[in-house]
C-alpha cells in the first residue's frame, strides 16, 4: 500500500514543500506537466494540486497526507462542516506538524483614519475576504453582525472601490496593506504550512511509513535549526566558552598539536547562533570560530 502526499502545484508553498520532502530522502519520477509524481525509493507518491483542493482530498481519503497553510485547512473544514447537524460533523483533519514556512497572519484591516478602528466598529458593515468561514467565526466570537463579501482575489482593493468597509486578508510583510492605504487592526488567525493527515483509516504499512516520514521531517527541522560550531580556545576558558554556545550539549574538547595551553572545541548548538554569540566567544578568548550547517540528524 502506497502513501499519497498532496502539495501545492505552484505557489508560495510549492518549493518549500518539495524541498522538505526531498530532504527527507524522497525521490520522485518527475513529470513537468503531470499532477502525479511516482515515488522512486519509498512507496510515497506526490499529487500536485491547487492548495485549496488539498483539504478536500484529505477529507475524502484520496490522499493520506497533505502540506497546506493552516488558514486554508481551517477554512475548508469550516466549509465542509457547514449546514451539517452536530451529530454528523464527522472526522476532521489532523494537523501532525508545523513546518516552519509559509508564515502569515489572517488580519482584519481597514482604511487609515476611516470609521473602522476596532472589531466593534464592524457592526452592520461590509467586510471583503477570501476566507468567509474564518471571518464569520471571528465575527461571531466577537458578537458582531456584519455582511461578509466573498472575493477570490485582490481583496485589498475592495475598500478603495467602495465595495467594503474593511477586509480580512493574509498579511506577511504588510507591504500590500500599506500600498492600499490600509492598516492592520487585529489578528484573526496565525498561520504557517502544516502537515495534515486524512481522517480515513490507514493500513498498518501506511501507518509505519507515515511514522517514518514524520521522524525524518522532525530530523530535517532539527537539523535546520542546528549548527556545528568549531573553535580554538585557551584550555582554562573551555567552561566559560561552553556556557556561551547557544543550546549546546557537552562539547568535544581536543588537544592542539604543539599548543599545550590551547584546545579545539566542537559543539552541536540546537539554537540559532547569532553574530552576538560569536562576538561574545571572541571576547571570552575563542579564535578560529567556524559555524557549519548540519545536514541530517537522528536522535
Ligand atoms: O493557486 P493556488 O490556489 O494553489 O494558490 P493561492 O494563490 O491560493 O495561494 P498562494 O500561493 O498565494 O499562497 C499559498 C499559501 O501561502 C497561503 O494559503 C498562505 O498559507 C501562505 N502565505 C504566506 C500567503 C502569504 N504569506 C501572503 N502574503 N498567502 C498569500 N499572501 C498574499 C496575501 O493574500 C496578500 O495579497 O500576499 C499579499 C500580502 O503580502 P504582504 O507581504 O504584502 O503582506
Amino acid at each position: 500500500m502506497r502513501l499519497k502526499i498532496a502539495i501545492q502545484k505552484s505557489g508560495r508553498l510549492s518549493e518549500a514543500s518539495l524541498k522538505l520532502l526531498e530532504k527527507c530522502g524522497l525521490k520522485f519520477a518527475r513529470s513537468k506537466d503531470k499532477l502525479f509524481w511516482f515515488g522512486r525509493d519509498l512507496p510515497v507518491d506526490l499529487l500536485l494540486v491547487r492548495d485549496e483542493d488539498i483539504p478536500r482530498l484529505l477529507l475524502e481519503g484520496v490522499c493520506q497526507l497533505g502540506i497546506v497553510g493552516e488558514n486554508v485547512a481551517e477554512e475548508k473544514v469550516i466549509e465542509a462542516l457547514k449546514g451539517k447537524p452536530a451529530h454528523r460533523l464527522g472526522p476532521r483533519l489532523e494537523s501532525l506538524q508545523h513546518l516552519g514556512f509559509g508564515q502569515c497572519k489572517l488580519m482584519l484591516a481597514a482604511p487609515q483614519d476611516g470609521p473602522v478602528a476596532t472589531v466593534a466598529d464592524l457592526e452592520g458593515r461590509r467586510i471583503a475576504t477570501s476566507y468567509p468561514g474564518l471571518t464569520r467565526r471571528y465575527l461571531e466570537k466577537n458578537g458582531i453582525e456584519a455582511e461578509v463579501v466573498l472575493l477570490n482575489g485582490s481583496v485589498e482593493i475592495a475598500p478603495g472601490l467602495g465595495t467594503a468597509d474593511a477586509i480580512v486578508d493574509l498579511v506577511s510583510t504588510g507591504t500590500t496593506l500599506r500600498a492600499n492605504h490600509l492598516v492592520a487592526l487585529e489578528t484573526v488567525m496565525d498561520s504557517q504550512a502544516a502537515l495534515y493527515r486524512t481522517p480515513s483509516r490507514l493500513s498498518a504499512e501506511q501507518d509505519a511509513l507515515l511514522d517514518k516520514l514524520i521522524q525524518r521531517i522532525e530530523g530535517v527541522q532539527q537539523a535546520m535549526e542546528t549548527k556545528y560550531v568549531m573553535l580554538h580556545a585557551p584550555r582554562e576558558r573551555v567552561q566559560a566558552i561552553a556556557a556561551i554556545l547557544p543550546g549546546a550539549e557537552v562539547p568535544t574538547v581536543l588537544s592542539l598539536d604543539g599548543q599545550p595551553d590551547r584546545v579545539a572545541v566542537h559543539a552541536v548548538c540546537r539554537e540559532a547562533v547569532f553574530w552576538e554569540h560569536l562576538e561574545e566567544l571572541k571576547s571570552a578568548g575563542a579564535s578560529a570560530v567556524l559555524v557549519l550547517p548540519v545536514e541530517k540528524m537522528l536522535a
